[in-house]
């Protein structure tokens, strides 16, 4: 990109952290959410990294979130935790309830954690990702705003509803994907309106139902779900899972919740952790070898893992100690200082 400037790894930190401590987040909250801000950048994912700091700032001005909220958390069954975030950001509560999970998941074979009550802006593979460097492995979904028509529809009932999951493997990085069930994720639809380019073709409707590639265009309408209604089944699990089977609100009541304020959609969040070591029967390596055959059959034909492009920008990233974003962007972020 030409009109690019370079941050270093601390600059990235220090902004992000200035900018929060600034809007009023406790220091609690300040370093859970540049973390995992810092994550997305390192890996270039660029839709929920420093851009995601405008959502997440916008929550706390309109007098949503509450950034200094502690989160409450509950060993509710020998497989269940219940992580109350108490109207504040996720990733505290998710930080608070992990080593308990983690625990059951290796205890039981499989456990669940839902986070309720929370603000949410985050992408989801830092938390799938952490918890299979502890060997296991991990789904984790949550909905969001009703901006998206299910296959056949007209008018945004679903969130965008990512799905993100995590395969330890023995030595290496893990397998892991995360991706919205919408065919763009909202950031991407803002990052596209931001360099004033169009949307490709099939990825929103306009508010009168027509297709549209003017991302302003689809962020008044509707977006549409991936694979039609094969990934507008999956969004229905996700806001089933995440909303209702955990007593947390459906993207339909986020948006409703919300009043027309703008900022993160407020809901549940659940995790599940499967532990190999006990699904196996005590036999991680042989399977594990089995699982690497399943890869290596993949990129022996040219494929890609997902991931993979995200672990290559990680490396290079941290060999040059900086990152690249756009210089508007930044200039952008400068005014929230
Ligand atoms: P993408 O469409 O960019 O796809 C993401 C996943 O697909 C990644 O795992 C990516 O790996 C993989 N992938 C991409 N291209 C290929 C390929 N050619 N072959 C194999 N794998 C591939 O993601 P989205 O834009 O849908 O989502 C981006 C982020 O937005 C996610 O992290 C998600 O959690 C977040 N999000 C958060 C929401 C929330 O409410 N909190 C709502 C919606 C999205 P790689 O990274 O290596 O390219
Ligand atoms: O990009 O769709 C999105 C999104 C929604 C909430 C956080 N990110």
């Amino acid at each position: 990109m030409a009109d690019n400037i370079t941050l270093s790894l601390t600059e990235v930190r220090e902004l992000s952290d200035s900018i929060l401590l600034k809007h009023g987040f406790s220091p609690e909250h300040t370093q859970s959410i540049t973390d995992i801000i810092y994550a997305c950048q390192l890996d270039d994912c660029h839709s929920h990294g420093l851009f995601r700091l405008f959502m997440c700032t916008e929550s706390i001005r309109s007098g949503q979130v509450d950034g200094a909220a502690l989160p409450t958390v509950i060993d509710s069954a020998p497989a269940v935790v219940k992580a109350n975030a108490n109207q504040g950001y996720s990733l505290l509560a998710f930080n608070a309830a992990l080593p308990s999970f983690i625990e059951k998941a290796k205890t039981n074979g499989i456990a669940a954690m839902a986070i309720n009550n929370c603000y949410h802006f985050s992408a989801l593979w830092p938390e799938v990702e952490r918890i299979s460097a502890q060997g296991l492995a991990a789904i984790a979904m949550v909905p969001s705003h009703a901006w998206v028509a299910p296959a056949g529809g007209t008018r945004g009932t679903l969130g965008t509803n990512p799905l993100a999951f995590s395969w330890p493997r023995m030595g290496k990085h893990p397998f892991t994907f995360d991706f919205a069930t919408s065919q763009f994720a909202r950031g991407e639809i803002e990052l596209y309106k931001r360099a004033g380019k169009p949307l490709p073709e099939g990825v929103a409707i306009d508010a009168q139902g027509n297709p549209t590639t003017d991302p302003q265009a689809a962020l008044d309408g509707a977006m549409l779900t991936f694979g039609g209604y094969k990934g507008s089944a999956l969004s229905i699990m996700i806001e089933l899972l995440a909303g209702p089977l955990i007593d947390d609100l459906t993207s339909l009541e986020s948006m409703a919740y919300a009043q027309g304020k703008p900022g993160a959609p407020y809901h549940g969040e659940i995790i599940i952790a499967l532990d190999p070591l006990l699904l196996s029967g005590n036999k991680v390596a042989s399977n594990d070898a089995r699982a690497e055959r399943l890869f290596a059959d993949i990129i022996d034909q040219g494929a890609r893992l997902p991931s993979q492009r995200r672990y290559a920008a990680r490396a290079k990233n941290l060999k040059n100690g900086s990152v690249e974003i756009p210089r508007q962007l930044y200039e952008d972020l400068l005014k929230l200082k």
